[in-house]
């Protein structure tokens, strides 16, 4: 058998203990044998289910055929979540353009605003955060990502983003943000303040990072993973494929996040949205762009080397047809962006995404915020009030 690959159909009595969930396929009604002796049939392979893969078995997954590839990744995501379900959040611009970084895909990077010529915008209100918010949770969103264009937060952002977080954790949202990086005083106080995810991609292998980027160093985005790791907030951390790297760098992104002591909770792969008027953008639309294919291989090739993570569709699903959503789903992608809009660019129409559930039969997970990690006590002594910062 081949390295790094479950075998279904060779069932091993010595099997190692696995969290399989058998419960999957009769929670959504199916009760159908043949998808529960699959999944029953993958925890009893040779191999663990959950164990780093070697970069060589990484690239011998995406050189499988798309058929055997799609099946592992399927059958690995029915032994670790709830087949059919999926995450949904709904995402916001909290601030907008005229960004520090030189990201060559980045319509919000202000090195190429002569060229975009996308308007920048200052800090949204808080009340109208909370209005977005708000918006989101009714339309069955259960987590509120709000993404700024700084290299940092600066110390008077500070006191806004922990205003938001708590604000929208108090309507019952997972709350997410991305908002360049992060020190370690600044993980800690957006982790008291109860947040629950940080998003930060690495976006590349580390050694296509330079044709990508050059404000921001590759060990710097490590270290701000690290800080949030180290801070209690769950990891949120994905890629952009089809920005002129090679399968190599897709193989070598993948085995970044088995390097890392935890693997991100959640995954964003995004298919590069190409922008007019940003180098890579440019590029890609005189080149042409990379085959949808490719895409949904590093979905399945992500969803069977970090099984228990969150791994989500984002920027790109605008211009995929039903058909390509429903094989990355079938590729074990279990989250989505959901509204008519990204940061700056368009997304899948909220009604077409609602009609493609009901077609494919999916259904959207309740939200689920962890609690802010800050609790008040009281001194029995002296009747003074203070805060104690929990363990994780
Ligand atoms: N400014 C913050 C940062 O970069 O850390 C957060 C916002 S940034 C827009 C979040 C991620 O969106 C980027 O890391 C990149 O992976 C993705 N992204 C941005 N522009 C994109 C595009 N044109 N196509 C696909 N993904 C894109
Ligand atoms: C991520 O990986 N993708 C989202 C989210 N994290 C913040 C952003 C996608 C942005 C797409 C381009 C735009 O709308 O400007
Ligand atoms: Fe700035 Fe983020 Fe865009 Fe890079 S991706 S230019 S850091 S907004």
């Amino acid at each position: 058998m081949m390295a790094g690959l479950l075998n279904i159909s060779e069932p091993n009595a010595s099997s190692p203990t696995d969290t399989f969930n058998n419960q999957n396929n009769s929670h959504n009604g199916l009760n159908n044998d043949f998808l529960n002796n699959l999944t029953t049939d993958a925890t009893k392979a040779n191999q663990p289910i959950a164990r780093k893969h070697n970069r060589e078995e990484i690239a011998e997954l995406f050189d499988l055929p798309l058929m055997d590839l799609l099946l592992q990744a399927q059958t690995i995501h029915r032994a670790h979540f709830t087949a059919n379900e999926v995450q949904i959040s709904t995402l916001l611009s909290i601030k907008t353009g005229n960004c520090p970084e030189d990201c060559g895909y980045c319509s919000q990077s202000g090195h190429h605003r002569d060229t975009t010529k996308l308007q920048a915008e200052k800090r949204i209100e808080v009340d109208k955060v909370i209005a977005a918010a708000k918006r989101a949770k009714a339309s069955g969103s259960s987590r509120f990502c709000m993404g700024a264009a700084w290299k940092h937060p600066s110390a008077k952002d500070m006191p806004y983003v922990v205003e938001l977080i708590k604000e929208v954790k108090a309507l019952g949202l997972e709350t997410c943000m991305t908002l360049g990086m992060l020190d370690t005083n600044q993980a800690t106080q957006l982790a008291d303040a109860g947040l629950d995810y940080y998003n930060h991609n690495l976006d590349t292998s580390r050694s296509y990072y330079e044709q990508v980027v050059s404000t921001r160093s590759y060990d710097e985005r490590l270290d701000t993973i690290d800080n949030v790791r180290n801070s209690g907030i769950n990891v949120c951390s994905g890629n952009i494929v089809g920005m002129g790297e090679s399968r190599d760098d897709r193989i070598d992104w993948v085995h970044e996040l088995l390097k890392m002591p935890k693997a991100p909770e959640s995954i964003p792969v995004n298919l590069l949205v190409p922008i007019k008027g940003t180098p890579i953008g440019d590029k890609v639309l005189a080149e042409g762009q990379l085959s949808v294919i490719e895409w949904i291989r590093t979905i399945a090739v992500a969803r069977i080397c970090c099984p228990t993570s969150y791994v989500r569709l984002s920027a790109g699903r605008e211009s995929l047809s039903d058909s390509e959503q429903a094989l990355a789903f079938m590729a074990g992608a279990n989250s989505f962006f959901y509204g008519d809009k990204l940061l700056t660019t368009g997304n899948a129409s909220q009604s077409g995404d609602d009609r493609l559930m009901r077609e494919l039969g999916l259904t959207k997970q309740f939200a689920a915020p962890r609690a802010p990690k800050v609790l008040p006590v009281m001194d029995a002594m002296s009747g003074h009030q203070s805060q104690v910062v929990m363990a994780e």
